[in-house]
C-alpha cells in the first residue's frame, strides 16, 4: 500500500514525519516529550493541510472556473476531517508510519480530533457528503454556513434520562481552518427604509439600526486523490466595536461589552432541533446573517471576475439547503436593485435563474413560516420586497383569471390563516429555477401535498434528486476491512468507480467468499462490542444479531415501535425460554431535541427496558438492549460497519429520504423497513429478496388516518401488542414511577398518528422472519453481499452529477 501511495504523490514517510515534528515544535510550541495526543493531532492536521493547499493550487492552476456552485446550508455535519484528508490524499500509510517513527499511534491521534458537529442529522450530514463529492468530481464549489462555537449538544445519560451539555469543538482551536478577516461583511438588522426619486425612478434605501460583522473562516475540502480542493466558508459573527469605550470609561464595564455579546450570540450555538421549525428571532437572525454574508461574498467575487452581474446565472448556481437560507430570494433582489440599480424585472430574472431549492421534509411542523411583524421589525426592506414579489405573483394569477380566494390563499407567499406569516417554502419555490425533493416518493409527495398549488402553476419545476452518501467516508474510511476485501476481489479501480462493486455479486454464492465477508463483519462487531462496554458497561456477544436503529429520536421515526416489539419479544422469551431464539442485541443511538418531551421519554423508556431485560437471567444470551449515548458521526462510523440489521421503520410518507439506510446497506446490513423515503429505491436496487419490507405504504397510511378508532381496533386484534403496551403502561419497566410511560402508551392507544398500532403485527411477523433468516448463514451472507454489491447508485457522486446536469448546468468531466 505504501509503495502505491509513494508512487502517487512522491511524499515520503521521512518528509511527512519531519513536517509533523516541525508543526509540533514551531506552530504549536510543544516538544515531542510534552505533546499530548491532541497536540499530535493538530500537528498532523497542519502538516496535511499544507499538502491539501499544494493540491489546491496545482488543481486550479489559478484559472477562474466557468461556473461555481454555492451551497448554502445552516448545517454542515462534517465530523472528523483527518481520515478524510489522509485517505483522499492517499497518505494513510505514510502518516501512520511517520507517526510511528515519532512514537505515536495514528489511531490515538485520530481519536483526539473533536467532531465538527455543526448539524443536527440527515440534512447537515448530506451537506457534508455533497461537499466531499463535489471536490472529488472537481465541481468548483463553495459551501457557506455558520461557524458555530457550539455544535449539536453533548448527550449524556443520567439515570436513563437525556442530559444536554454544550459541546466545545473549538476549545483548542481548529487546525483545518484559515481565518480570513479580509473577507468581512456588514450585516444589517432593523431600522427603517427611505425613498428617493431619480427622474421617474423611485429608489428605496435601507438604514439598518444595527450591524454585525460576518468574518470568513475557510476549511479546505479535499477531493479524491487530491485532484481538486474546494472551500467550506463558515461565518463568525463579530461586533463592530468590541468595547464601547465611552461606556467603559464611564464605569459601565458590563454594559460596554453588551453589544459585543449580542452580536456574537448569532454564531454562538446551533439550534438543536431538526424536524421542527424553531420560530425564534435568533434563528431568523442566524438565517439572514449567513445568507447575506454569502451573497455579498459571491456577488463581490463575481464582479471581480466578470464585471457585470447580468451574467450571474451563467457563472453561479446557488443551492438553498432547505428553507433556512430562503431569505436569499429578497436579499439577492435587494442587492441587485438597491446596490446595483437593476430594475425589478431584471433583478427577478437574475435571481430566479440563479437559485435552486432543496426541500427535506413534508412534516408540517418543520415548514418554516415567519410572522410578518417580526420580519417587518428585523428585516423591513426584505418584507417590502416580499410584498412586491407576492403582489407581482398574484397579479399574474389574476391576469390568468385565477383570482378566486381559495386559490389566492393557497399560492400566496403570505399565509393569513392564523396571523400573517411569510411562507418560506413558497418563497423559495417561487424564487428558484428548480425545486427538488430527496427521494422519488418524497418528490412525488411534494407535488401532491405541500407544494400542490405551486406545482400546478409551474409543473416542470419540481425534480427528484435522490440523496446519496460519500463512499470514501462511509465505506473506505469507516470499513477498511470490507474495502480491502472489495479491492482484492474486484480490483483497486473500485475505489474510483463504485459501480465495480457489482462484481461482488458474482461471489455471493461462493461459500469461501461468504466466510471472508462474515469474518470482516466479525472484526467490526468485536470492536463495537468493546465500544459498547466502555461507554455503557454492558457486555454484548459479537455473535448475536446486531440490530441497529441510529438516527434522531423522533416519533415519526418510530423508535417506539421497535421498543414495543422488544418488550413483546422479551415477554415471548420469558414464556418459552427454552425455544431456539435468535440471539439479538438491539442497539439504539440518537439525540432528542432538548424541548421534545416525548422523544426524551422514549430515550428513558429504552434505558428502563434495558435495565430490566439485560439483568434478567431468563433471557440471558438471547436479548439485550443498548442505548449508546452521544450519537455522532464518529460513533456512526463505528456502528455502521458492525450492524447486521438496519431499522428504517418510519411511518410511510414521513421520512423524506434517509441516508443512514444507505450507509448501513452499503456496509452489508439488511434493512427492515417500510416503503418510505429512499427505502423504496434501496429495495429496487438490492432486490426484494434481500430486504425485509413491512407495514402500510404511504397510500395506505393516508387511507387509514381517515378512519375512526383505527388504533383501538388494531390493539383489540393484537393480544401481543396489547400485552406489551400493558406492561409498559403499568410500570413493569419503571417500578420507581409506575405511570412514567402512561403518555407514550396512551398516545398509541387513543391517538396514534404514527400508526404504530396498525403496523405492529406485520413488524412482529417480519422480525421473526429475520430471526429465521439469521439461522441460515448462507442465505443471510449472500443477501448481505448483494446489498454491498448493489448500492453503488447511492453514491453522492451520482447525486452530485445529477444536480450538476439538471439543476446547476455545470459541466462535470
Ligand atoms: O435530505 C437529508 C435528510 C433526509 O434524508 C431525511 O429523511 C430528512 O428527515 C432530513 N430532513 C431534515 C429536516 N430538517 N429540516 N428542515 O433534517 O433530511
Amino acid at each position: 500500500a505504501l509503495a502505491k501511495e509513494k508512487l502517487f504523490n512522491g511524499d515520503s514517510v521521512v518528509e511527512l514525519r519531519e513536517a509533523i515534528r516541525a508543526k509540533l515544535v514551531y506552530a504549536l510550541g510543544k516538544t515531542p516529550e510534552s505533546a499530548r495526543d491532541r497536540d499530535w493531532f493538530a500537528a498532523t492536521a497542519l502538516a496535511l493541510r499544507d499538502r491539501v493547499i499544494d493540491a489546491c493550487h496545482e488543481g486550479t492552476g489559478g484559472k477562474v472556473p466557468e461556473k461555481r456552485v454555492y451551497y448554502l446550508s445552516l448545517e454542515f455535519l462534517i465530523g472528523r476531517l483527518l481520515s478524510d484528508a489522509m485517505n483522499n490524499l492517499r497518505l494513510v500509510e505514510t502518516t501512520k508510519l511517520a507517526l510511528k517513527d515519532l512514537g505515536v499511534q495514528l489511531s490515538e491521534v485520530e481519536e483526539a480530533e473533536p467532531d465538527a458537529a455543526l448539524g443536527n442529522g440527515g440534512l447537515g450530514r448530506l451537506a457534508a457528503c455533497f461537499m466531499e463529492s463535489m471536490a472529488s468530481l472537481s465541481i468548483p464549489a463553495i459551501g457557506y454556513g455558520i461557524r458555530y462555537d457550539h455544535g449539536i449538544f453533548r448527550q449524556s445519560m443520567e439515570d436513563g434520562w437525556q442530559r444536554e451539555a454544550p459541546e466545545t469543538w473549538l476549545e483548542e482551536g481548529n487546525p483545518w481552518e484559515f481565518p480570513r478577516p479580509e473577507s468581512t461583511y456588514r450585516i444589517g438588522f432593523g431600522g427603517h427604509v427611505t425613498m428617493s426619486a431619480n427622474g421617474d425612478q423611485i429608489r428605496r434605501h435601507w438604514h439598518p439600526a444595527e450591524t454585525v460583522n460576518a468574518v470568513a473562516y475557510d476549511i479546505p475540502v479535499v477531493g479524491w486523490r487530491g485532484k481538486h480542493v474546494n472551500q467550506l466558508r463558515l461565518w463568525k459573527a463579530e461586533a463592530d466595536a468590541p468595547v464601547e469605550l465611552a461606556r467603559f470609561n464611564g464605569g459601565d464595564h458590563v454594559g460596554a461589552v453588551a453589544g459585543r455579546a449580542r452580536a456574537e450570540s448569532i454564531s454562538r450555538v446551533l439550534y438543536p432541533s431538526d424536524s421542527s421549525a424553531e420560530g425564534q428571532e435568533l434563528r431568523l437572525r442566524q438565517e439572514y446573517f449567513f445568507t447575506s454574508a454569502s451573497l455579498q461574498d459571491l456577488v463581490r467575487r463575481h464582479l471581480n471576475e466578470r464585471g457585470d452581474l447580468r451574467s450571474l446565472p451563467d457563472h453561479a448556481a446557488i443551492q438553498l439547503n432547505d428553507t433556512h437560507p430562503a431569505i436569499a430570494v429578497p436579499e439577492l433582489m435587494r442587492i441587485l436593485m438597491e446596490e446595483h440599480d437593476f430594475s425589478y424585472e431584471d433583478a427577478w430574472h437574475i435571481t430566479t435563474n440563479t437559485l435552486g431549492y432543496t426541500n427535506h421534509t413534508l412534516l408540517p411542523e418543520a415548514l418554516e413560516t415567519w410572522p410578518v411583524d417580526l420580519m417587518e421589525r428585523l428585516l423591513p426592506r426584505h418584507m417590502q420586497i416580499i410584498y412586491l414579489i407576492n403582489w407581482t405573483h398574484l397579479e399574474e394569477q389574476a391576469r390568468q383569471g385565477k383570482s378566486d380566494s381559495a386559490h389566492v390563499a393557497a399560492v400566496s407567499l403570505i399565509d393569513e390563516s392564523h396571523g400573517k406569516r411569510v411562507r418560506m417554502g413558497h418563497l423559495a419555490f417561487h424564487g428558484s429555477r428548480r425545486v427538488n425533493g430527496v427521494s422519488a416518493l418524497h418528490s412525488e409527495l411534494l407535488k401532491t401535498t405541500v407544494f400542490k398549488p405551486m406545482h400546478e402553476l409551474e409543473p416542470d419545476k419540481i425534480l427528484n434528486k435522490t440523496n446519496g452518501i460519500t463512499f470514501r467516508r462511509w465505506l473506505h474510511n469507516a470499513n477498511p476491512e470490507l474495502t480491502a476485501l472489495a479491492v482484492e476481489t474486484v480490483g483497486e479501480e473500485v475505489l474510483d468507480d463504485p459501480e465495480l462493486l457489482t462484481g461482488l455479486a458474482d461471489h455471493a454464492d461462493d461459500p469461501d467468499f461468504r466466510k471472508r465477508y462474515a469474518a470482516v463483519r466479525r472484526v467490526r462487531k468485536r470492536k463495537l462490542a468493546q465500544v459498547i462496554v466502555e461507554r455503557t458497561g454492558i457486555s454484548v456477544d459479537p455473535s448475536a444479531l446486531f440490530d441497529v436503529q441510529i438516527k434522531r429520536i423522533h416519533e415519526y421515526k418510530r423508535q417506539l415501535l421497535n421498543l414495543i416489539e422488544t418488550v413483546a419479544l422479551y415477554q415471548a422469551i420469558k414464556e418459552a425460554p427454552h425455544k431456539d431464539w435468535t440471539p439479538r442485541v438491539k442497539i439504539f443511538g440518537g439525540k432528542a431535541a432538548p424541548s421534545y418531551v416525548q422523544a426524551k421519554l422514549i430515550i428513558k423508556l429504552a434505558n428502563d427496558i434495558a435495565r430490566t431485560i439485560n439483568d434478567d437471567a431468563d433471557v440471558a444470551g438471547r436479548l439485550k438492549l443498548v442505548f449508546l449515548p452521544n450519537y455522532s458521526v464518529s460513533l456512526a462510523e463505528a456502528i455502521i460497519p458492525a450492524a447486521d440489521l438496519s431499522e428504517q421503520i418510519s411511518t410511510a410518507g414521513m421520512e423524506a429520504s434517509g441516508t443512514g439506510n444507505m450507509k448501513l446497506a452499503l456496509n452489508g446490513a439488511l434493512t427492515v423497513g417500510t416503503l418510505d423515503g429512499a427505502n423504496i429505491e434501496i429495495r429496487d436496487h438490492v432486490g426484494a429478496d434481500n430486504i425485509f419490507i413491512f407495514g402500510l405504504d404511504a397510500v395506505g397510511v393516508q387511507a387509514r388516518v381517515g378512519e375512526s378508532a383505527y388504533a383501538q381496533r388494531a390493539i383489540a386484534a393484537s393480544p401481543r401488542l396489547a400485552k406489551a403496551l400493558d406492561a409498559i403502561g403499568s410500570g413493569v419497566f419503571s417500578p420507581d414511577e409506575r405511570g412514567r410511560f402512561g403518555s407514550l402508551v396512551d398516545g398509541v392507544r387513543y391517538h396514534d398518528p404514527y400508526l404504530i398500532s396498525v403496523d405492529f403485527d406485520d413488524y412482529w411477523r417480519v422480525q421473526r422472519e429475520i430471526d429465521a433468516a439469521w439461522k441460515r448463514p448462507a442465505t443471510w451472507w449472500r443477501a448481505a453481499i448483494l446489498n454491498t454489491a448493489r448500492m453503488a447508485w447511492f453514491s453522492s457522486d451520482r447525486s452530485m452529477r445529477e444536480y450538476a446536469a439538471e439543476i446547476w448546468r455545470v459541466k462535470v468531466d
